[in-house]
């Protein structure tokens, strides 16, 4: 039995519920390559998926701080290496009361095939710690970065591993972990990316996740022959990075964009939402939806207890194109009856694998056009891969500058998926598109740098 049957053997058997969602990004992922194993002999003799799904190390961690009041806090870090074959290690760290080993492991795989889609000489990795900066002063996340990053250090480097943010991870965390790293090292050099743009952040590293996925949104609406987003109502879940600079780019083009929502609730203002005031709440108060309807009365707010069984308010909204960017699987099949039935026609993951398997099956078998996360938010690592190159170079590049590589490499992307379904024979099918061609990148270099 190879590796593969035997970790899907032990997930049907449901043996290991902290690895659920890396057996899920795992098994979509065997499945869609299936007809490109069939085509070619070679990955399967040289046990290139079994070599894939593991990674190349896990290294895990104790993080000891000192909180407020001087009591001792422990937290577990973590740094998952998944595979280096097309560049260093890269990919985010995420820091949430969630993260586990397993949830590393599916995000850095899904990293793996991201970065190579891109085709920027990246490789696959994620991190992070079951920290929880929710409450904690600026004071406190620092203690916590300085001493994450004491150990972290030592497995990374510019071109060895380079970290960025993700889920609790933004300008703030990577400032705190890259002076630390600096304090260490004494050198300067582009280890982190996200970092603030005066000293050594790209410009547009903020807004490149959102952005890029309606670039890709753009492209994939064109290819299927449907109409483009201007004047479309837009409904989007998540305030964080992710979704409130989609938001920001969806009211650039003239979309509508009606709704988000955090942990606690979902916001739905007929009107269109006010991003000036999302950004005060949750970007520089770091406070809850339920001060947007103090504000804006006319606005409805649900809370999380009051959502639909196994569902969420947000995909009950009517709309045109739908975007998840909070967080993995918040998109179920109950979600996807709600979109259907209100006439939606696109649905983009700005978050990494938001939907359920379940639920894309569903809107895929109603032509729905459906965008994959690995594809879809890619321009958040592809303008990490910039600031990389820009760091190498002792060079700033202009907010147009990047905008407009962003927009190209997104657009790339999209054909590209597009173009490998078609070559493959599911045509129209981006999930097995985005597979397909994300793992022949890496296994043909795999392949070529020997066992
Ligand atoms: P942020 O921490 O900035 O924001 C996350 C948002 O999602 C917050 O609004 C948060 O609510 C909400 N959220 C988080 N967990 C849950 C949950 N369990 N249930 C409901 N809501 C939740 O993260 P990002 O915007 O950076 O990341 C969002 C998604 O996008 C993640 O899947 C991430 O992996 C993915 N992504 C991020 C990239 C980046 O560059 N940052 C790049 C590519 C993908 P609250 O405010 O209440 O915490
Ligand atoms: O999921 C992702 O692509 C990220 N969190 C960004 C990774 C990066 O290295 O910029």
């Amino acid at each position: 039995m190879s590796i593969a049957q035997e970790e899907i053997r032990k997930f049907e058997n449901g043996n290991c519920a902290e690895n659920a969602v890396f057996y899920q990004a795992m098994e979509e992922v065997i499945y869609s390559i299936a007809p490109l194993l069939e085509s070619d002999p070679i990955y399967t003799k040289l046990g290139i998926l079994d070599r894939l799904i593991v990674p190349d190390r896990i290294i895990k961690f104790k993080v000891t701080w000192l909180d407020d009041n001087n009591n001792v806090m422990v937290n577990t870090g973590y740094r998952v290496q998944f595979n280096n074959a097309l560049g260093p290690y890269k990919g985010g760290l995420r820091f949430h009361p969630t993260v586990n080993e397993g949830v590393l492991k599916f995000l850095g795989f899904e990293q793996i095939l991201k970065n190579s889609l891109t085709g920027l000489p990246i490789g696959g990795a994620k991190g992070g710690s079951d920290f929880n900066p929710k409450g904690k002063s600026d004071f406190e996340v620092m203690k916590f970065c300085s001493s994450f990053m004491t150990e972290l250090h030592k497995y990374i480097g510019a071109r060895m591993d380079v970290p960025a943010g993700d889920i609790g991870v933004g300008a703030r965390e990577i400032g705190y972990l890259y002076g630390e790293y600096k304090k260490i090292t004494s050198t300067y050099e582009g280890v982190l990316t996200g970092k603030p743009f005066f000293f050594g952040g790209s410009l547009m590293r903020p807004e490149a996740t959102g952005y890029g996925a309606v670039y890709f949104t753009e492209t994939m609406l064109e290819l299927e022959n449907k109409e483009p987003l201007n004047g479309k109502v837009c409904t989007v879940s998540g305030a964080g990075n992710v979704a409130l600079h989609a938001i920001e780019k969806l009211q650039q083009i003239g979309a509508m964009v009606v709704s988000c929502s955090d942990s606690h609730g979902t916001i739905y203002d007929s009107r269109g939402v006010d991003l000036d005031l999302l950004k005060e709440i949750k970007l520089k108060k770091r406070g809850s939806l339920e001060e947007y309807v103090q504000m804006h009365t006319e606005a409805k707010y649900t809370p999380v207890s009051e959502y639909p069984e196994g569902g969420h308010a947000v995909w009950e909204i009517p709309c045109y194109a739908a975007f998840p960017c909070a967080t993995q699987n918040e998109l179920t099949e109950v979600d996807a009856q709600n979109l259907i039935a209100n006439g939606c026609v696109s649905v983009t993951e700005g978050a990494n694998m938001p939907s359920t398997p379940q639920a894309i099956e569903l809107l895929q078998s109603h032509k729905i056009c459906f965008a994959p996360a690995k594809a879809a938010n890619a321009g958040g690592v592809v303008v990490s891969e910039f600031e990389m190159s820009q760091n190498a170079s002792m060079s700033k590049w202009s907010f147009e500058k990047v905008d407009f590589k962003l927009k190209e490499t997104m657009t790339m992307i999209c054909k590209r998926v597009a173009l490998t379904a078609k070559d493959y024979g599911v045509e129209g099918n981006y999930v097995d598109g985005a597979n397909i061609a994300g793992f022949k990148k890496v296994a043909d270099a795999m392949i070529a740098e020997g066992i």
